[in-house]
């Protein structure tokens, strides 16, 4: 007989995006992602105090076959010069394989595209859900002065490919503008 998997639970903190009990968690100051940011000065001025800018909370990994991830990530407000935190972006690795996104709190965007280079981006604030089909690249930016929260899940065999976005990046980016965010064309990615 083959063996049954058990159900999991968890609980997420919805305030802090928190799982208590996490199976593991991805942790990401700016040392760990400065040449992601367009202004280096910005970035050489921060390094010393090396601010967290996202944690990744895994609340289920996809034991005994189940499927599926699911995780919280907890993104914190503030900016590298006018560029708002974000997380790396990436591809997966198994271009049919999707994802979903449900916002618990905060205010931000999510901002997709493909390999081709199509642009999506989407408001991402508390309920907001999101499906991101398997060929769009995803990355999730902090507009706001909380805390950015959101839930994901995703299946097992997805797979992550940074890559692509860490040599080319997205071809746009989310600054903090005169009026509120700002979508800016990325320079590097139009020169490539
Ligand atoms: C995984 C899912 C999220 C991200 C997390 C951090 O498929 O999209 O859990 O891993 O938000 O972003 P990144 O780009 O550093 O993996
Ligand atoms: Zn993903």
């Amino acid at each position: 007989m083959s063996e049954v998997v058990l159900p999991a639970l968890n609980m997420v903190d919805l305030a802090g995006g928190v799982a208590p009990a996490p199976v593991r968690i991805v942790e990401r100051r700016l040392a760990d992602m400065a040449h992601y940011y367009q202004d280096q000065d910005a970035v050489a001025a921060l390094l010393e105090e090396n601010p967290f800018i996202y944690r990744t909370y895994i609340s289920h990994d996809p034991v005994g076959g189940c499927g599926l991830f699911a995780g919280t990530t907890v993104i914190e407000p503030g900016r590298v010069g006018d560029e708002f935190f974000m997380t790396k972006g990436h591809h997966h690795v198994k271009e049919e394989a999707p994802e979903v996104y449900l916002t618990l709190r905060g205010q931000g965007r999510l901002v997709m595209q493909t390999r081709a280079g199509d642009v999506e981006i989407q408001a991402m604030a508390p309920g907001s859900i999101h499906h991101i089909p398997g060929v769009w690249g995803h990355r999730t930016v902090n507009t706001g002065d909380e805390p950015l929260v959101f839930f994901a899940v995703w299946p097992a065999d997805a797979g992550h490919d940074y890559a692509a976005v860490e040599q080319k990046g997205f071809r746009q980016l989310m600054f903090a503008g005169a009026d509120g965010p700002a979508v800016v064309a990325n320079p590097a990615y139009e020169g490539m």
